[in-house]
């Protein structure tokens, strides 16, 4: 076998190894073999990380620069990555599996992301305030919070690393960044891009390895003062218990159960792929996954039809072949979860109408077949878990209170997709339904101007949009006395 490609972590503008010289693999996907090494961190390396970050965070290097310089390096970074997409989708591809067209496609709008952030850099200003007391002047400013701690899990790695990281150097912080102990390979590629661009040593860090200890020692440490997190609730429990530690703010990402509620009136082929979309795209790997269609008992076979029927047509294979439109799934964990999802769903009584196993004609790799399931139960399992894989359930609905009051019946609220030709319709479910994001007669398209997040069990806080800055800067208010009179009374509040 050839020697694996061996990575290092990045601490303070230097390549190190771990604390204990230990290196874990990675496994591609597609063939089920490790194809690199990647350096085991240890709660010590974190620890060198985070003092990295902080001693970055009070270089005046770092904590002077203009922010239009801060913009610049950012921009710079964008071009840099715009001239490196290729390289680094082919690593992300090798890692999680995901198809070499679709990380492109990603991959070539990231720098778009850090163009976004890099114009937002020198426009996040206070304001003047008009306090209500003669002889005092007031005015805010909004200031960077520190040491971010940012936790990334492996399904878009760049991508999500890039929601937390452009907004964060752009609001002055600094950040380490632990990447999935899946798919750390791209964010280890990317850093060259990062020096090339000019950021200072220990503005950016990352410690790779595990949950625990790397994400513990992490969240916990006491000169962590932001969490930024993406990945499944388990793990945002502990970040929040491990926040008691330091206080640091922390937003979450966190998935979603997603409904696609297709109207009777619904332009029916549009709304069959937009189901394909929300469900098959990236193999069901993705936060924002419709896992969940609801369609009108009037047009239900129809549209189920056109769904089976483009699923069967689904070509599954080789991620890095332009012709395939689902690929391996990231892990062999995952081909068991959805083995799993697949057995409770036919225990709970829900009719397997297509796929539902690992595809016969594929000996090797982590795949599995997009499955539907259509049910009228909408507490059974597959309809209330998040699966994070490509597995539908179909749930016919007969009125729109009905559908809303359905779509709103999990712990979720992070997508949602509305198909219909009715406008009044239209705005009235968008209002009604739980979720941070929705789509109306689309779904999955992104922008870094649209903020993305949820609520409930879908996390808090907002990534991407203007917003995402207010979550990386903390308000502070001056308050001038401009009286020439003596002091008032000392015993009462002015
Ligand atoms: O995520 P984990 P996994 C959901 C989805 C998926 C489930 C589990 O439902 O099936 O999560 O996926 C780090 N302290 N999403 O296992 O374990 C971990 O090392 C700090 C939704 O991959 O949550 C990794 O870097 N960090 C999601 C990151 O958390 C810890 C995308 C995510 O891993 C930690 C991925 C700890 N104690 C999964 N334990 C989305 N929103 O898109 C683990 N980690």
């Amino acid at each position: 076998m050839a020697e694996l490609k061996t990575y290092r972590m990045y601490i303070n503008g230097e390549w190190v190894e771990s604390s204990t010289g230990e290196y874990f693999e990675s496994h591609n996907p597609a063939t089920e073999e490790p194809w690199c090494l990647v350096a085991k961190g240890t709660a010590e390396d974190v620890d060198r990380a985070v003092r990295a970050a902080q001693s970055a965070f009070e270089n005046p290097q770092w904590s002077s620069m203009t922010y239009t310089q801060r913009g610049k390096l950012l921009r710079r970074l964008g071009d840099l990555i715009a001239a490196r997409v290729e390289e680094l989708a082919v690593y992300e591809t090798l890692d999680n599996g995901k198809l070499i067209r679709e990380m492109r496609g990603q991959l070539q709008y990231l720098p778009e992301f850090f163009y976004y952030y890099a114009g937002l850099a020198d426009k996040i200003h206070g304001e003047t305030l008009p306090i209500d007391k003669p002889d005092l002047f007031a005015f805010t400013s909004r200031e960077p919070i520190g040491v971010v701690a940012a936790i990334t899990p492996w399904n878009s790695p760049l991508y999500l690393t890039t929601l937390k990281l452009a907004p964060a150097l752009a609001a002055g912080n600094t950040i380490v960044i632990k990447p999935s102990e899946v798919t750390s390979a791209s964010l280890l590629e990317l850093v060259p891009l990062i020096e090339e661009a000019g950021f200072p040593p220990g503005v950016v860090n990352v410690v790779t390895g595990f949950g625990d200890p790397v994400g513990n020692a992490l969240t916990s440490h006491p000169l962590v003062r932001r969490i930024a997190f993406t990945g499944g609730p388990e793990s945002a429990r502990h970040v929040i218990r491990n926040s008691a530690e330091n206080f640091a703010r922390v937003t979450l990402e966190l998935g979603g159960k997603s409904p696609n509620i297709v109207f009777e009136d619904a332009d029916a082929d549009n709304a069959a792929m937009g189901i394909i979309a929300g469900i098959f795209g990236a193999a069901g790997q993705s936060c924002v996954a419709g896992s969940r269609a609801f369609l009108h008992k009037n047009i239900y076979d129809r549209v189920l039809e056109k769904v089976v029927d483009r699923a069967s047509k689904i070509v599954i294979g080789d991620p890095m072949a332009a012709e395939t439109e689902v690929g391996p799934l990231a892990t062999a964990g995952q081909v068991k979860r959805m083995e799993h999802y697949v057995q409770a769903g036919r225990e709970q009584g829900a009719r397997l109408v297509y796929g539902g196993k690992k595809p016969e004609a594929i000996q090797k790799g982590w795949y599995f077949e997009p499955t539907i399931f259509e049910h009228t139960d909408t507490q059974i399992r597959i309809a209330q878990e998040e699966i994070f894989g490509p597995i539908l359930t179909v749930i016919p609905f007969e009125t729109e209170e009905e559908a809303i009051l359905l779509a709103n019946s999990t712990n979720y609220g992070l997508a949602a997709g509305i198909w219909t030709n009715h406008l009044a319709r239209a705005h009235r479910v968008a209002k009604s339904v739980r979720a941070g994001i929705v789509w109306v007669n689309t779904y999955r398209s992104i922008s870094p101007i649209a903020p993305i997040g949820g609520s409930h069990w879908s996390g808090y806080g907002r990534e991407s949009g203007y917003e995402a800055i207010y979550e990386y800067t903390q308000s502070k208010v001056v308050w001038v006395n401009t009286s020439a009179d003596p002091m008032p009374d000392p015993f009462i509040m002015r």
